[in-house]
């Protein structure tokens, strides 16, 4: 993910917002763009399949969008797609590559969850560049949801998966340029951030999510995120929508946030209310020290509807629908 270049192109195309063209109107199309990401209607009808995920993350996408436009399902689509990032030493963000914890181990974090709510996760898994398929074994082929540690990467090895060092020269060099003043400190955004999540409903019009990470630059050796944690980071139920989550994950899981957008989806709100609300619930905490951390989510319900926000300025989320592969500027609440 290439955070510095998406704040450089944002800022030099104005609001960088981007539309889904094919969800508005001709007659909603000429008006301001910011408010037609956040006002799509409940009886708009979305074309499918549609794939969307957090961040500027184009090429993960258009991978979950060759695999859904070829008639594919969309727990196939998503796991695909968040293969593409995990397998890209460049971004430090996401498997191969990642950021290391403050000791120096770059440890993964993923789930999957499919059209049956069936669901699959990995924490702490270190040497196995693909989480996200481990992740997809533990919900297939295991009785259990999740796995940790020395036991997920066994399962892994046992499953055929490669071991394999995931701590590059480049995010070795970051790592050792941190420590000089770290102060033991975990980074979150806006330098970096460390996630994909997607979603994404095929042509049948079953959703499907997954969420994939190398969890916080420089957490403490064991630290855990809201990534791989069902209802927190992720949530799919096919009869309403799904969610998924970036940012701090303490505080999604505080609120069990994913969980939490579906199941106000599921009293009538929109994806975009959805977002907002939890969002809210983070912020209206007495004493919270939002300005400090970032938290984004993005959500799709069953008719395709789409939404996203955050607390700070610079979330995105990328689109691929009707053929049109597209990075959309969030909404958020600090605008002070
Ligand atoms: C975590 N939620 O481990 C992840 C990190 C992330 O953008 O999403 N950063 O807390």
């Amino acid at each position: 993910m290439k955070r510095r270049l998406f704040i450089k192109n944002a800022a030099l195309s104005g609001a960088g917002v981007a539309v889904g063209s094919t969800l508005l109107s001709c007659a909603d199309s000429d008006k301001n763009v910011e408010t037609n990401v956040a006002t799509l209607t409940a009886d708009s009808k979305a074309s499918l399949p549609l794939v969307i995920a957090t961040w500027h993350v184009e090429e993960a996408t258009a991978k979950a969008w060759e695999v859904l436009q070829a008639g594919g399902t969309a727990i196939d689509a998503v796991e695909q797609g968040c293969m593409v990032e995990e397998a890209n030493e460049k971004g430090q963000s996401v498997g191969k590559g990642g950021l290391p914890d403050r000791d120096g181990h770059v440890t993964l974090d993923a789930c999957i969850m499919d059209k049956h709510g069936n669901c699959g996760s990995v924490v702490f898994l270190e040497n196995i560049v693909h989480a996200v398929s481990v992740a997809r074994k533990v919900m297939e082929d295991t009785p259990h949801v999740m796995l940790a540690g020395k036991g997920a990467e066994q399962f892994a090895l046992e499953q055929g998966f490669k071991r394999e060092n995931l701590l590059t020269e480049a995010s070795k060099k970051a790592w050792e340029e941190w420590k000089v003043d770290s102060e033991y400190k975990p980074i979150i955004n806006i330098e970096n951030h460390d996630t994909i999540g997607m979603l994404a409903i095929d042509k049948n019009g079953d959703i499907s999510g997954a969420c994939t990470t190398s969890g916080l630059a420089y957490k403490m050796h064991g630290r855990v995120g809201d990534s791989p944690i069902i209802g927190s980071g992720l949530f799919v139920d096919n009869e309403i929508g799904a969610c998924v989550a970036t940012g701090l994950g303490e505080e999604v899981v505080k609120t069990v946030g994913s969980f939490l957008v579906v199941e106000l989806m599921r009293q009538g709100k929109t994806p975009q209310e959805a977002c907002e609300e939890a969002i809210s619930r983070i912020v209206n905490k007495p004493n919270s020290n939002y300005k400090d951390f970032q938290v984004g989510y993005i959500a799709v319900n069953k008719q395709g509807e789409t939404g996203s926000y955050s607390i700070h300025q610079w979330f995105s989320m990328t689109k691929y629908q009707d053929g049109v592969n597209e990075q959309i500027q969030s909404d958020f609440f600090n605008k002070s």
